[in-house]
């Protein structure tokens, strides 16, 4: 979607009115589940109008920032992250992309459209990828602390191993934001790679825990992302003091947060796949994706 197509959206919504298919309570899809049992959405491809939400939203005048980590060799991932953005990410919406890495100077120039803006910060590199990875929380808190506070609405955390491939937009939006992983939706609970040793502050216990979510997707408010980012840090700092890692690092804390504090919406797999997997038949749009990765080849450990 470019800037004049949401410009004649636009037109129609606010010259001729918004016209949209008419909303029904008893039919809709049937192959998922798009409501939790606390009642928050789950978004899938059809059970949202886009037209309607964006309508919605540009009312609002919002401001989205998406932060990204691209350190060491993950540098080299960026470029494909940023220009697929560019064409999906919450087009023709205000939208700041924050950059963290060790090369500044090699960050990819990617033609931004009006509106939007890219913010490159340096960040020092680390010897182990558990602590690259771990670390974004406290950069995030500080971000938000010092940043973002006055100028922003949403913020999303990304991963930039991967790409955008389809509209990842309004729908998305809440006060806090999670993504269900594509790799362990349909299994028990007792599969899912929670931290499981008592002893860790991201502990989720037999028979506890809703969905698996990604570390590599999340988001909301700012109030709501900055209290998430400052737990986990926490809780990830005083596990390190008495020389426990968490399972998953970060993840597994972010888990462990949203067992406590549920999300007030949720993102089907469709918002994180893995390009390794094959299409699933109910997720029939894949918006964002890890790429394939040799991990061996680009982690510093
Ligand atoms: C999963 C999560 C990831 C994180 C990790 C646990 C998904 C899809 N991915 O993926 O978010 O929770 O488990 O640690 O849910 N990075 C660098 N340089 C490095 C290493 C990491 O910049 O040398 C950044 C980069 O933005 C990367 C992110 O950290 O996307 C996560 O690291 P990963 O992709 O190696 O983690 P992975 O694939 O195990």
């Amino acid at each position: 979607m470019n800037l004049k197509f949401v410009a004649v959206l636009l037109f129609l919504v606010v010259v001729l009115g918004l016209k949209y298919p008419q909303p029904s309570i008893t039919h809709g899809r049937t192959d998922v589940v798009s409501v939790t049992p606390w009642l928050a959405p789950v978004v899938w491809e059809g059970t949202f109008y886009p037209v309607l939400l964006d309508s919605i939203y540009q009312k609002r005048n919002i401001t989205v920032a998406a932060t990204v980590f691209a350190v060491g060799k993950y540098i080299r991932f960026l470029k494909d992250f940023l220009e697929t953005a560019e064409q999906h990410f919450f087009v023709g919406f205000r939208v700041k992309v924050y950059v963290f890495t060790d090369q500044p100077n090699e960050v990819p120039k990617v033609k931004m459209a009006a509106g939007r803006e890219l913010v490159v910060r340096s960040v020092p590199n680390s010897k182990r990828w558990q602590e690259i990875s771990a670390r974004r929380m406290e950069i995030i808190q500080t971000l938000i602390e010092e940043t973002l506070k006055n100028d922003v609405d949403y913020i999303f955390c990304l991963d930039v191993d991967s790409k955008f491939h389809s509209r990842w937009g309004t729908e998305s939006l809440g006060e806090l934001v999670a993504v269900i992983h594509p790799g362990y939706y349909k299994d028990d609970r007792s599969k899912f790679p929670y931290e499981r040793r008592p002893a860790s502050r991201a502990y989720v216990a037999p028979g506890e825990g809703d969905f698996y979510y990604c570390g590599g997707a999340f988001g909301g408010v700012l109030a709501e992302v900055h209290q998430l980012a400052q737990t986990c840090r926490k809780n990830f700092e005083d596990d390190a003091k008495e020389g426990i890692e968490a399972a998953w690092q970060e993840e597994s804390h972010l888990n462990r947060y949203m067992w406590l504090n549920k999300p007030s919406k949720v993102l089907s797999p469709e918002y994180l796949w893995q390009d390794f997997k094959a299409r699933n038949s109910e997720v029939r749009v894949i918006r964002f994706s890890g790429v394939i990765k040799n991990y061996n080849e680009i982690r510093p450990n």
